[in-house]
Formats: structure tokens, C-alpha cells, sequence
């Protein structure tokens, strides 16, 4: 009785003999069920991607960033049929701090090099980003121009994943753009983290751009992130700005004299240039271009393209072996009680750790 009464009260058959809202079209769900059930073919999205069609090259990389393991091999089918139609472009790694104008940069950069008869491929690597698309959002007001290009594809980052897993699925859609034309790659990332170290592993060129402070301009800057300069570019080098970003310009280049020379044969080169009156942009190409022409002429631009290969190949595996032994049942429960054998000095950490090893291959 009592859950009869429950029955007829149910939320669930309160809408019950209630008709659809004449805003309801039919055709339109019909519409929407049937997109979400077809799900384009590894075959369809090659044929696409050949063909340079930007809807299919999207939709090829949404294959590669799901993490879902069902499509592992239709993303293998998918990058093995590319891969051969790849590799003839250059790569071009684009960092500063946030607020630099990396965005504004791009949309000055791509559009110059569409005007010159590029086809330009822009990805982002952002793995602080755990908001999906909303930095994209942000960047697609201020690449609006690049946006409606017909020579241009713009694709957020993949983002709430490990540094590991965001640079697996930068590479694969590399090689994806490239497959489907796009001569010109260009991969910005935050300047903030690990995250130029993996872009850097990934480009032929890497691009560091900077503004002007006062007269402090090597203050709180990486090091390392200086060393893998190629050009370093003073940004923003535009009204009261002029005479500051020359005079780091100077600064910059004693800096880098400084450090011992690149092996690719290179003198890093540092210029100015204002993203946001778009001047300076074809210096920038003319330095890009001159140093491709001595990279490829040295064959240093394919040894390093041959070493980066080999660099993601054991990268993959060693992702792999440690994503697979943390994630092995057994193991994480091991783990847990070896945490407090080790905490409370019952036990040493490298016994412990030789234990979980063995205890893993065993
Ligand atoms: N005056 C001047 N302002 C610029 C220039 N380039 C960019 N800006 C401004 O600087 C601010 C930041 O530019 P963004 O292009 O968003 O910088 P970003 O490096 O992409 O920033 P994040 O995406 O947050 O890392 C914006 O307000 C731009 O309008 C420039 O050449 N001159
Ligand atoms: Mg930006």
C-alpha cells in the first residue's frame, strides 16, 4: 500500500500524458541521436585528412585525445596511414611567460605566413589547463583573423592530463596537420613548468618571446629555457616601448654569446617586434628561414628530427611501464603498506622498492 502511494508521487511519472513544448522539433533530436551514433570510420577520417579536410583532420585528433582504450587501434590505423604523408614541414615552438603576447604573436605570424602561401597548423601545449577549451576561447578572439583563414587550422590544447600523455597526442597531431598539408606547425606553449622541455623535444625551431622591463630583462628568465633559444623576440616593442626593447635587444645578445655554441651550427638570433602593429614579423620569418636553409643544408635538421623520434619512442615506454605499474591492482596495494614500512623506518627505501619491483615481475 504504503508503496503504491510512493508510485503514483514518483518525480519520475509526474510528466506522464504532459505533451512536448511546441518549441520540441522532432527532426532536430533525430538530428542529434543520429551525429552522436555515427562515428566517421579510421578509412573515412584518412581519405578526409589526404584531403586536407579541416572537419575530418578535427575530428582524427578528437580520436587521438580520447582516452578511451577502444580507440587505440583506430588511432594506430589512423597515424600509420599519415605518417608517410608527414614530416615536410617545419616545427616551430613558440614560449613566454603569460601576458607576453604569444596569442597576439600568432595571429600576426600566421597571417603573415598565409599571405606568403603557408598552410599553418597551430596547437597548444598547456598542461596547467584543466579547463578544457577555455584559454582557446580567450585566444580565438585574439587570433580572430587566423580563426576565419582558410589556410590556417587552430586547435586547443589537450589539457587535464600528464605532461606524458599531452605530448603523445601533440606529436600524433602533428603528424596528422602535416599529412593533411599543413606546411608551417606551430606549437605554443605556457612559459611556465616542464612543458617547453617536451615542446622542445617536438620542434625544429624554438622561438622565445620576451618583453622589455627596465633594464632587468635576464632577471627570474630560465636559464635553461635560454639555452634552448633559437631567436629570442622582444615583443611589444611599440609606442614608449622602442627604445626599451632595443636596448634588451643589446642586452640579449651579449647574454647570449655567453653561452657555448649549439651544435646545430647556429648563432641564436634576438630581434624586436610588435605583435599588435604586426612589425618586425618579417624579420622574424627571414631569421626562421636562414636558419632552416643552414639546418637542412648541415643535415643537422634530420639527425635532430631522427633523434626526437628515438627521444619518443623510449619516452612512450617508459610512460607506459610506469602508468601500467602503478595502475596493477596488486602493486597499489603493495605500495600503500610499503608508504608506512618506509614512513616509520620499518623498512628501507630501497628494500621496499627492490620488493615492488620484484614483486611486479615476478
Ligand atoms: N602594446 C602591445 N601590446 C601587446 C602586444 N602583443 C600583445 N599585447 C597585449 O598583451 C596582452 C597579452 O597578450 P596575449 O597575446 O594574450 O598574451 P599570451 O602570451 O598569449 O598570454 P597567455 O595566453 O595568458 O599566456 C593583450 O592585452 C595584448 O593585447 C604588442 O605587440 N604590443
Ligand atoms: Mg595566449
Amino acid at each position: 500500500m504504503a508503496m503504491k502511494q510512493l508510485e503514483s508521487k514518483s518525480a519520475l511519472s509526474e510528466k506522464e500524458g504532459i505533451p512536448q513544448p511546441e518549441s520540441f522539433s522532432q527532426s532536430a533530436l533525430e538530428k542529434i541521436v543520429t551525429n552522436r551514433k555515427h562515428q566517421p570510420s579510421a578509412e573515412d577520417l584518412i581519405t578526409g585528412i589526404l584531403k586536407g579536410d579541416k572537419v575530418a583532420l578535427s575530428r582524427a585528433i578528437t580520436v587521438v585525445e580520447s582516452t578511451n582504450p577502444a580507440h587505440t587501434s583506430k588511432v594506430n590505423d589512423i597515424i600509420h596511414a599519415c605518417l608517410p604523408h608527414a614530416n615536410n614541414s617545419i616545427r616551430i615552438g613558440i614560449t613566454g611567460v603569460p601576458g607576453v603576447g604569444k596569442s597576439t604573436f600568432i595571429e600576426a605570424f600566421g597571417t603573415y605566413l598565409t599571405s606568403i602561401g603557408k598552410k599553418v597548423a597551430v596547437l597548444t601545449v598547456d598542461p596547467s589547463s584543466t579547463i578544457s577549451h577555455g584559454s582557446i576561447l580567450g585566444d580565438k578572439t585574439r587570433m580572430e583573423e587566423l580563426v576565419k583563414d582558410e589556410n590556417a587550422f587552430i586547435r586547443p590544447a589537450a589539457s587535464g592530463e600528464t605532461l606524458g600523455g599531452v605530448a603523445r597526442k601533440t606529436r600524433e597531431t602533428i603528424i596528422l596537420c602535416e599529412a593533411a598539408g599543413f606546411d608551417t606547425i606551430i606549437i605554443e606553449t605556457v612559459g611556465v613548468g616542464q612543458s617547453e622541455t617536451a615542446v622542445h623535444s617536438m620542434v625544429d625551431f624554438f622561438l622565445l618571446l620576451k618583453i622589455s622591463g627596465a633594464g632587468d630583462e635576464l632577471q627570474g628568465i630560465k636559464r635553461g629555457i635560454m639555452e634552448m633559444a633559437d631567436s629570442i623576440v622582444i615583443n611589444k616593442a611599440d609606442g614608449d616601448n622602442v627604445a626599451k626593447a632595443k636596448l634588451a635587444k643589446t642586452e640579449f645578445n651579449r647574454a647570449l654569446h655567453l653561452f657555448p655554441a649549439k651544435s646545430s651550427g647556429w648563432i641564436p638570433q634576438v630581434t624586436t617586434c610588435s605583435a599588435y602593429e604586426k612589425t618586425g614579423i618579417d624579420t622574424i620569418w627571414k631569421i626562421i628561414s636562414d636558419y632552416f636553409e643552414l639546418v637542412k643544408a648541415n643535415h643537422y635538421f634530420d639527425q635532430k628530427r631522427q633523434d626526437q623520434n628515438q627521444f619518443w619512442m623510449l619516452e612512450t615506454i617508459n610512460e607506459q611501464l610506469k602508468s601500467n605499474f602503478y595502475n596493477n591492482p596488486e602493486i597499489v596495494k603493495l605500495l600503500e603498506e610499503n608508504k608506512l614500512a618506509v614512513a616509520s623506518n620499518k623498512k628501507s627505501p630501497f628494500l621496499a622498492a627492490l620488493e615492488l619491483l620484484s614483486s611486479y615481475f615476478k
